[in-house]
């Protein structure tokens, strides 16, 4: 009785944790929910090396308990019972076997993953990306467009993405579980990969390899749109920079302190991210909700948001009234109101 209560005293136990795995992944973050082909064929790899060990491990077990319950010593026998040692049939069952279940896990496996590093670089059906990592944060400049951006990438529907992927420091990873990775981002040499997805949502990406303090901090977006909101789009990237006669004060505080890092024209890289059409960044920094308060924050110290970043403080250079109007000057950078 005692030992019955102490074994339901696991339940809610199990439950409870039951509920709490049940709530792991979004539809946004997960390679278990695949939105676009790469992931889905990855998905398809784990589930085909899952299945085949799972099979093993039964029929291991299976074995192992028949053998031990069969074949035990029963009593009154004695003497050695029947040895297989030199079996023909068993060595070649036991050979043969394991390298049929190898050859079905390996020939998708080595399909896809070249399939997956294909070269698109050259293919003039996709779009071609530019991927920069930077310690922390990811810049994206589209080569045939003419747009350089941070944070946000943008994508069109349906139509296959050609990533060329390095670092402008220390090995970073690019991962968007919802759509296919990881592949490393590192510095002087170049790695290539293709992402696409049929849905138009946004997807949450990550950097998968330790960076440095700020590393779990090094998130950006993949933002999938129809053909014609993508090419809409390009278009409101590419009108020029208007500035708003409420935001001229701001723009000469920001042409002073920050342009020397940050580019807004749309096709200029800089040190720090691209802030061409900042108001419609999804988030700040990649992590901080986007509002008036946070960009404040952000603006007078970044560094105790986003540890070891390399912007710079702004608290003792600027006024409060300074970055006010520095704010409204950011928040004015949008040509798709
Ligand atoms: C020394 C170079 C440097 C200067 C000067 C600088 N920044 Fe930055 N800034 C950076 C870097 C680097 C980042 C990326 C930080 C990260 O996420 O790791 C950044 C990020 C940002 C972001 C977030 C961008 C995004 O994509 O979400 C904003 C907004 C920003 N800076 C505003 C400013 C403003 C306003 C000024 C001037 C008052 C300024 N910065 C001055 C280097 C600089
Ligand atoms: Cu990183």
């Amino acid at each position: 009785m005692k030992r019955l209560k102490s074994k339901w005293r696991i339940a809610p136990l199990v439950a409870m944790m039951t509920l709490l795995l049940s709530g792991c992944g979004s539809p946004q973050l997960s390679a278990l929910m695949p939105r676009g082909s790469v992931a889905s064929e990855q998905l398809f790899l784990i589930k085909l090396s899952i299945g085949i060990m799972g099979l093993v491990i039964v029929v291991v077990a299976a074995l192992y308990f028949i053998a031990i319950i069969r074949f035990r010593k029963r009593k009154g026998q004695t003497g050695y019972p029947k040895q297989v040692e030199g079996s023909h049939k068993l060595e070649i069952i036991w050979t043969v076997i394991p390298i049929l279940l190898l050859l079905i896990l390996a020939v998708p496996t080595v399909y896809y993953t070249f399939l997956h590093s294909t070269d698109l670089r050259k293919d003039p059906d996709a779009l071609q990306v530019k991927v920069t990592a930077h310690q922390y944060w990811w810049e994206f400049e589209y080569t045939d467009l003419g747009i350089n951006t941070a944070q946000d990438l943008v994508i069109p529907q349906g139509k296959k993405i050609a990533l060329e992927l390095e670092s402008a420091d220390v090995t970073h990873s690019f991962w968007v579980p919802s759509l296919g990775g990881k592949l490393d981002a590192n510095r002087g040499q170049v790695t290539t990969y293709y992402l696409e997805t049929d849905e138009v949502d946004t997807f949450l990406g990550k950097c998968t390899e330790l960076c440095g303090a700020s590393h779990s901090l090094m998130d950006f977006k993949v933002i999938s749109k129809s053909t014609a909101d993508f090419d809409a789009w390009v278009e409101g990237k590419k009108k020029p920079v208007a500035v708003a006669a409420e935001a001229e004060k701001g723009k000469l505080l920001f042409d002073s302190n920050c342009l020397s890092c940050h580019a807004v024209e749309v096709d200029k890289g800089s040190f720090g991210p691209n802030l061409n059409n900042f108001a419609n960044r999804v988030e700040i920094a990649g992590v901080l909700e986007h509002t008036d308060e946070n960009l404040k924050e952000w603006i007078k110290d970044p560094t105790t948001l986003k540890m070891g970043n390399k912007m710079p403080a702004f608290k003792d250079a600027l006024q409060d009234d300074e970055i006010n109007e520095i704010v409204k000057y950011l928040n004015s950078l949008n040509n798709f109101k």
